[in-house]
Formats: C-alpha cells, sequence, structure tokens
C-alpha cells in the first residue's frame, strides 16, 4: 500500500488513508440557515480531515409527491448551496443519488432484513403520515432503509446530521451489525455526528418546534437564498417572550433560538453575547441578530445565483463525483450480492 501510495496523485494517495463521512438533503426547497446550522456547517468543516460524499438525495425526495420540472430543478439548487456553503467539489466528492443505482439496489436487500415493526417506530414516519395523509405510501414506510444504503454503500464511519435524524442513523447501525452477523464483516457501523450546538434550530414562529423548509408560514424559516430585507423582517417579527434580559435558557426558547442563529452566525459564545446585550432590550438584540445573518447570507447568496448562473459547470462537477461515487457503490454492491447468495454476474 505505501509503495502504491507513492506513485498515485496526492488526493487519491489521502482518499486511501481517510476515514469517509457522507451525508445528503432532500432537494423539496429551498436550503434553509437550519440546515446549514445542523449539517452543512458540519461538512464544511469536517471535509478536509475525512474523504468525503455529499449527495442531493432525489430519490428520498419523491416520498413526498414532486412536480417533475421543479423536482429536477431542485436538485441542482441543492447542489449549488452546497458548494455556495463552502464544500469544495475539488475535494469532496458531488453527486446525485439516484445517479447511482447502487443506492436503490442496496436498499432492497436491506428492505429483506428490516422488521415492520422497526419501521414502524421511526418518528419522522409518523410525523410525515400526519401532514401527508392524502399520500402515505410505502416509500414514506422505507425510507430509513434506503438512508441506511446511502450511508453504508460507501463504509462512511461519521454522518453529520442535525438533531432529527438520529433515530435513522440507530436504525442504519442496526441494520449494520444485522448484516456483519448474519454473514460476515462487510459494513462499516457509522457514528452520527450531530453538534453540540445548532442541531436544532427552532422555528422563528413557534419557538419550541423545529424550522423546516416545509413549513407553511414562511415567516417561520429564513432560507440561505433570503434578500437582506426578508432576513431582517423575519428576525424582528420572531416571536420571543415578555422578558426583557438576553438569556440563554431553555425557558425561553424564542431567544435561545436567536441567541444560538447569532452564535453560528458570528462564531460568539452564548457568555459573550449575554456580555454585548446586558442592559440593551429584545429590539437591539433582534437588530444584531438580523444584521449577522443579513452579513452571513449575503456572500452565500451570491456565490449560489454565480453558480446557478451556469449549469454546464454546474452538472460538470456532478458528473465527475458521480464517477467516483458509483466505482466506491459497486465495490460494496458486488460483495452484498456474493454474500446474499446471488449468482454473480
Ligand atoms: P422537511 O422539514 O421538509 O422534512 P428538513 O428541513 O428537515 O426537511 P432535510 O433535507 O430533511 O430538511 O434535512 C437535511 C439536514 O439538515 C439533516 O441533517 C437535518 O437533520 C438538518 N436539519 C434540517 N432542519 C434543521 C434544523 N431546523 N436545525 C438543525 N438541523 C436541521
Ligand atoms: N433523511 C435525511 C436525508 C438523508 C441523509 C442520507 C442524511 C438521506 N440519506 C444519508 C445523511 C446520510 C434528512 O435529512 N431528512
Amino acid at each position: 500500500m505505501t509503495k502504491m501510495v507513492g506513485i498515485l496523485p496526492r488526493m487519491e494517495a489521502e482518499k486511501l488513508t481517510k476515514k469517509t463521512i457522507l451525508s445528503g438533503m432532500q432537494p423539496t426547497n429551498d436550503l434553509t440557515i437550519g440546515q446549514y446550522a445542523g449539517a452543512l456547517r458540519n461538512w464544511v468543516e469536517l471535509q478536509h480531515e475525512y474523504e468525503a460524499l455529499f449527495c442531493v438525495v432525489d430519490l428520498h425526495a419523491i416520498t413526498v409527491r414532486q412536480e417533475p420540472a421543479e423536482l429536477r430543478k431542485r436538485t441542482l439548487d441543492v447542489a449549488a448551496m452546497y458548494i455556495a456553503a463552502g464544500i469544495d467539489p475539488d475535494v469532496s466528492t458531488l453527486f446525485i443519488q439516484s445517479h447511482v443505482p447502487e443506492h436503490s439496489q442496496l436498499a432492497w436487500v436491506l428492505n429483506c432484513m428490516t422488521g415492520f415493526g422497526e419501521c414502524s417506530r421511526m418518528t419522522q414516519f409518523k410525523d410525515k403520515s400526519a401532514t401527508h395523509a392524502d399520500n402515505v405510501n410505502v416509500g414514506l414506510f422505507t425510507y430509513p432503509i434506503l438512508m441506511a444504503a446511502d450511508i453504508l454503500l460507501y463504509n462512511a464511519d461519521l454522518v453529520p446530521v442535525g438533531e432529527d435524524q438520529r433515530q435513522h442513523l440507530e436504525l442504519t447501525r442496526n441494520l449494520a451489525e444485522r448484516f456483519n452477523h448474519h454473514y460476515s464483516p462487510t459494513f462499516t457501523v457509522p457514528e452520527p455526528f450531530i453538534p453540540k450546538v445548532g442541531a436544532k434550530i427552532m422555528s422563528l414562529q413557534e419557538p419550541e418546534k423545529k424550522m423546516s423548509k416545509s413549513d407553511a408560514n414562511e415567516k417561520a424559516t429564513i432560507f440561505l437564498v433570503d434578500t437582506d430585507e426578508a432576513i431582517r423582517s423575519k428576525v424582528k417579527r420572531a416571536v420571543t417572550d415578555s422578558g426583557t434580559t438576553i438569556e440563554y435558557t431553555e425557558k425561553r426558547p424564542g431567544v435561545a433560538n436567536l441567541m444560538t442563529l447569532y452564535h453560528i452566525t458570528t462564531g460568539k459564545t452564548y457568555a459573550e453575547i449575554e456580555q454585548e446585550f446586558s442592559g440593551l432590550g429584545y429590539a437591539e438584540f433582534k437588530e444584531a441578530v438580523g444584521e449577522a445573518i443579513v452579513a452571513f447570507v449575503r456572500p452565500v447568496r451570491e456565490k449560489y445565483q454565480a453558480l446557478r448562473a451556469d449549469e454546464e459547470t454546474l452538472k460538470a462537477t456532478l458528473r465527475k463525483g458521480v464517477e467516483h461515487a458509483r466505482d466506491r457503490a459497486r465495490k460494496t454492491l458486488r460483495k452484498v450480492y456474493k454474500k446474499t447468495g446471488f449468482v454473480e454476474f
């Protein structure tokens, strides 16, 4: 191995020795500051330390109804946003999930190893069945198994996600262990990477609820494509409480959430923020939070718009990514098929 490394280009050699991270997001709407805080921010941080693969999970997106032209556009939008937020396509592998058919193929094998009861317990399934009661399809039910396939196909060591994905990661770990135990060691059992701060950014309108890209109330969510004016107005109208001081406490989720957003966009600690606003009121605080988010989002939005204006380059980046992803995926699937007992093709 050491000898081989000497004749390989540096990046390829590093890929052979580094641990792997993998993550993805659904192209169901514009990305939010919540997704940045919970996941994307850590992808950017970790990409240099790990061999990093990031996909746009379009197969997952169709578990709720999608308009085809919109889905196609949003898939490229999300890929561009990954780059705009700091993913370097020369360092990380970026690709579209449906371009690697091995995801669906491995998902089938894992489907046959997952209990009906295990899927029934998934809280995201329960929530989505309630919000999409007119379309509770089987794909929504087996969604976490496809996610497990995404992760296990690349033997990811670490999966950077927000708090709401913890249960899916637990299922992924169980499936990896089950397969390894039933056949022979095959999959890496992945660890979730859920940040201490920012793993669950709350809605600006209902601070007891997660900020979601599909919230019906636009004022509840800050999108990374929002204009400066939209951001200022959303923060100004954010629901707080009847208190007056700026303190980080779970008892005041609205203020705590704004403090977290201020921390994410400025790097200041909670103690520094409390100090900065001691003696000042909510109006001054919200104004500062609004400006900090504007200053953070503006360059991301502008870079995104430039990337999106050149679709050919974006598609070429994704084509380059998929080649590397497929190489890895094929190898894992071949092993899995063999161990399962399928005759070699
Ligand atoms: P939806 O609400 O439409 O189901 P979503 O907003 O949860 O979607 P996903 O594509 O499911 O978006 O999430 C992508 C990643 O961003 C996941 O790792 C998820 O945990 C993280 N994430 C999403 N929303 C938040 C949030 N409010 N705070 C922190 N992390 C979040
Ligand atoms: N279910 C995830 C998206 C997702 C994902 C993955 C995340 C699909 N496949 C693999 C990490 C690794 C969500 O955020 N809703």
